[in-house]
């Protein structure tokens, strides 16, 4: 069998379920981005995709497939063709004509609606497809999380009223619970932002590990949890200072240009002083304000801005565009759009940028000084907030985001002009939700969260064999026989069985058999010769038994059966 395995980590490789995949010899790279599922890793994968199918069908969704390839003009009636950038990647055919590699499917599924979907009488309808998709990256990293192809489940529902949709996307959010229960994952739904795609909210659903790409808030009081971008801040109910209000004053602060400095300068505190920062938002220059011992979530200002992208201006951009001294800006006469988090507008006398190269102001009091155009809940969570929804303490931690549904409304619908006939007879657009999994993603979620420094230990549902027998007699016939036998009676029992015949040193097999995280590993060799043992080890627990080898297969099975049922029932 083709399993390359490996004793040394690849340089590349940051994240450990990279580092074992490759090791495992589970995925090969083809170029950046870009992977080969060698047998065992394309095991792993179909056990996801298997469980994603069943609990889908179970829900009453529909498997149907799309092409890869999507014309670019179903992109221009949506509008999105000219939205998204480098992406997206295009092409032309040999007639000329423009296409796309499909990121995502929404366009292509409300084309199959606006055919297909006349009379409310058809919905509710879920359809969906285990695809590959492409998104073109930057920086594609970390293996199977963030490759530029990758093979997402992506389910479409259609309904005829919002109260509809509502149910749709209440049975996706069921489902999903028992697909990641049925993973063998520790998962949490997430509040999520629903960003750019229309509809009025979205969960995502992220397996807990330290390497995750999102942070999400966690209560500990009560079940509220949160992606950090679209976690609420609490504004404490402004304590009406009885400060009176000191005149606006400019102060030398000659190479004062970090909040910190700046306080410590003036013998204040960071929470005195406003925060300036200069965004681009659809490359425009925006002052962004918050208490200096904040962080402006950046998502938080896309959607205040309603701006397809935001990103924080570089020093010499700053400059360039402005004409304003980095470390010195400040909201008081400032030449461009100023918005500011909701907080910064209780400041009395606070300290800010003068705008000018080495001088600050002090006595700065917004509404007197400085007014914004916008204000509204921009910062960071952080650990010290109280929980939106009971007040109770906050905790952040790390995720891989592996779902996401998403309300979508009749953003696609309307643009596409996917109608269907009511029971008045009068057409409506159709009432969407969007559902993505990323299935190859999960592998390396999985592997994220189950792993020791031997290697993968396979959450038994995903494992790419339930059972891994080693023959360490490979030279004694009688000892080779018996092996073949109970690798056939384990078979016999529908178990999936992996035999590692190969005449390498035990040491060598143990370590592989380690590293490859099959869940029940048989031994077959000298207590098998001279007792008729064979040593049962569990890779989850490392928990060592012998048992008879006459029972050895019935035994495992029944084990096998028994976990997996037991996985199973937990969602029933
Ligand atoms: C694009 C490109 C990248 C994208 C999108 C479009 C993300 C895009 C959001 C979604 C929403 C849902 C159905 C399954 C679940 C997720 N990245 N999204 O629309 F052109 Cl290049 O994909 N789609």
């Amino acid at each position: 069998m083709l399993i390359p395995t490996t004793r040394e980590t690849p340089a590349e490789a940051e994240v450990v379920s990279h580092q074992l995949l490759l090791r495992a010899g589970f995925i090969r790279k083809l170029t950046s981005g870009l992977y080969t599922y060698l047998p065992l890793g394309l095991a792993a994968m179909q056990k996801v995709a298997e469980i994603v199918r069943q609990e889908m069908n179970r829900s009453g969704a529909q498997e149907l497939l799309m092409p890869m390839v999507q014309p670019a003009d179903l992109w221009e009636e949506s509008g999105r063709w000219k939205k998204y950038g480098p992406e997206l990647l295009r092409f032309r055919d040999r007639h000329e004509r423009e296409y796309c590699l499909g990121p995502t499917h929404e366009e292509v599924i409300t084309d199959i609606a606006r055919r297909e979907l006349h009379s409310y009488k058809q919905l509710p309808m879920n359809l969906y497809q285990v695809q590959t998709k492409f998104r073109d990256e930057i920086r594609p990293r970390f293996g199977l999380m963030r490759g530029r192809e990758f093979v997402m489940k992506d389910g479409y529902s259609f309904d005829a009223t919002d109260e509809g949709a509502s149910a749709s996307y209440r049975i996706m959010h069921e489902a999903y619970s028992r697909i990641f229960k049925r993973c063998g994952l520790e998962f949490r739904p997430v509040e999520a932002d629903s960003g750019s795609i229309g509809g009025s909210f979205s969960h995502e659903f992220m397996v807990l590990a330290e390497t995750g790409e999102d942070t999400l808030v966690i209560c500990r009081s009560c079940d509220y949890a949160a992606n950090v971008e679209k976690a609420k801040v609490l504004l404490a109910d402004s304590q009406a200072s009885d400060q009176e209000l000191q005149p606006c004053v400019k102060v030398e602060t000659p190479g004062m240009k970090k909040v910190d400095r700046v306080a410590e300068f003036l013998g204040v505190q960071a929470k005195d002083v406003i925060k300036t920062m200069i965004y681009l938002a659809d490359d425009e220059p925006v002052a962004v304000l918050v208490r200096g011992d904040r962080e402006v979530q950046s998502v938080k200002l896309k959607n205040m801005l309603n701006a397809t992208d935001v990103e924080l201006a570089e020093d010499d951009e700053i400059w360039r565009r402005t004409k304003l001294p980095t470390g010195y800006i400040g909201p008081v006469d400032i030449p461009i759009k100023l918005v500011a988090d909701q907080e910064v507008m209780q400041m009395v006398n606070a300290v800010a940028g003068a705008c000018e190269k080495g001088n600050h102001l002090t006595g700065v009091n917004p509404g007197r000084d400085f007014t914004p155009l916008m204000t509204g809940d921009l910062r960071q969570i952080t650990p010290e907030d109280s929980c939106p929804v009971c007040g109770g303490s906050l905790e952040l931690t790390e995720g891989i985001e592996v779902g996401h549904i998403f309300k979508l409304g009749t953003k696609y619908s309307k643009a596409l002009n996917a109608t269907f006939q009511d029971k008045e007879g009068h057409q409506q657009p159709l009432v969407m939700g969007c559902y993505g999994i990323g299935v190859s993603r999960v592998v390396a979620a999985a592997i994220e969260q189950n792993h020791d420094k031997n290697g993968i230990v396979f959450p038994l549902p995903l494992a790419p064999f339930q059972v891994l027998v080693l023959n360490l007699g490979v030279k004694n016939e009688e000892t080779t026989r018996a092996a073949e036998k109970l690798y056939q009676n384990l078979q016999d029992a529908g178990l999936e069985v992996l035999l590692d015949d190969r005449d390498e040193r035990p040491g060598s097999k143990f370590k592989d058999a380690d590293l490859l995280g099959i869940p029940y590993r048989v031994t077959v060799g000298k207590t098998w010769e001279k007792e008729g043992l064979v040593e049962l080890r569990l890779r989850q627990t490392g928990d060592t038994s012998t048992i008879e080898y006459d029972k050895a297969a019935e035994k495992i099975s029944t084990m096998v059966h028994a976990e997996l049922k037991a996985l199973r029932d937990a969602v029933s």
